[in-house]
């Protein structure tokens, strides 16, 4: 499932009901943090965790891959499964939602104007791609690695196949992100670390049963007791703690915007629920600040 986007049809409709209000709110904000999930990225060719895949991608659930459990009971699978995902992503492009935050983001850095930060829970890096700076990847990044071991970080690069450099991308290569590039991926182990000797290169990813980054959390936090907009995009507002977020938000009287084009478990607590994508509603918003 290369690049492009794998959403047509979902939202044919969106009756953006809530954008007036929500476009209002952003108009005024001078302090606003937007959270971003999964679905931030679907209209950029990135599948969500709770989409139905087809192919290869069905067969490797992140509920299941992704824990640490899943690592030390094969960490080829593992491995491999994360370097395909971070190719898939080099094979998108930030959509229109990602272009309107950086906008955004610019436009409230100016003097005086306010400020936005985003915290996402998204280990891809199409924020920083259309030109945003992103305060917190609460969930790590899928290019940042370590040792599993001594902890070091490490630099690699997911087009190479596993510590050897891959070949040009020649006419036979399967493209970055589809199922015959996960199949080729499968034989892969995960490259030594250079600093220990002995252990071996994990993703600087969050798994399920491992605590966030400190920092991070703490200065999402800290964005959101002093926001007056909070803008929560794209997440099924089910994984812990993220999902708990928004609500300290509305705890310090910051108004929470909601744009998703499902309801989900926040929806009802939302000040307004946009229901529409992200590369739809958030335009629209940043137009309203934009003039
Ligand atoms: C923790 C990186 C303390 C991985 C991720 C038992 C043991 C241990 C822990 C737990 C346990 N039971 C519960 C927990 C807590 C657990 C948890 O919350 N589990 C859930 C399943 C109940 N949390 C943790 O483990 C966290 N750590 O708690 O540590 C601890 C430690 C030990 C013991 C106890 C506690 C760590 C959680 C982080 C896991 N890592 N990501 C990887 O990427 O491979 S989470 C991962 O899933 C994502 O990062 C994201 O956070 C989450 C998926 O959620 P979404 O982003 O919301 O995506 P989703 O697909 O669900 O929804 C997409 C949404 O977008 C939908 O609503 C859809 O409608 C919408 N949408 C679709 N298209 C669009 C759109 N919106 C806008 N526009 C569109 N076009």
């Amino acid at each position: 499932m290369p690049g492009g986007s794998v959403y047509s049809g979902l939202v044919t409709d969106p009756d953006l009901s809530g954008l007036a209000e929500a476009a209002e709110l952003a108009h005024t904000a001078h302090r606003v943090v937007v959270l971003t999930g999964a679905g931030m990225s679907a209209e950029s060719g990135v599948p969500t965790f709770r989409e139905a895949q087809t192919g290869l991608w069905e067969r490797y659930s992140p509920e299941q891959l992704a824990t640490e459990d899943a690592w030390f009971a094969d960490p080829d699978l593992v491995w491999s499964w994360y370097q395909w995902r971070a190719r898939l992503v080099r094979s998108c492009s930030p959509n229109a939602g990602h272009q309107a935050i950086a906008a955004w983001q610019r436009v409230l850095g100016n003097p005086g104007a306010g400020s936005l930060v985003i915290s996402t829970q998204n280990v891809d890096d199409l924020h920083e791609r259309a030109g945003a700076d992103v305060l917190a990847h609460l969930h790590g990044s899928l290019f940042d690695y370590r040792c599993a071991d001594c902890g070091t970080p490490a630099d690699h690069d997911p087009g190479s196949m596993g510590g050897k450099e891959s070949g040009p991308a020649g006419p036979s290569a399967p493209a970055a992100g589809s199922e015959a590039d996960l199949e080729q991926l499968l034989r892969l182990s995960p490259p030594q670390c250079t600093a220990c000797g002995t252990g071996r290169l994990r993703p600087g990813i969050v798994w399920f049963g491992e605590m966030l980054p400190e920092q991070a959390l703490e200065d999402t936090y800290s964005a959101l007791e002093d926001c007056d907009l909070a803008v929560v995009v794209g997440t099924s507002a089910l994984v812990q703690p993220a999902a708990s977020l928004p609500y300290v938000a509305l705890g310090a009287g910051a108004a929470v915007v909601e744009v998703n084009p499902e309801v989900t478990e926040f929806s009802t607590a939302a000040t307004v629920h946009v229901a529409g994508t992200a590369a739809s509603v958030l335009p629209a918003l940043a137009r309203s600040v934009l003039g």
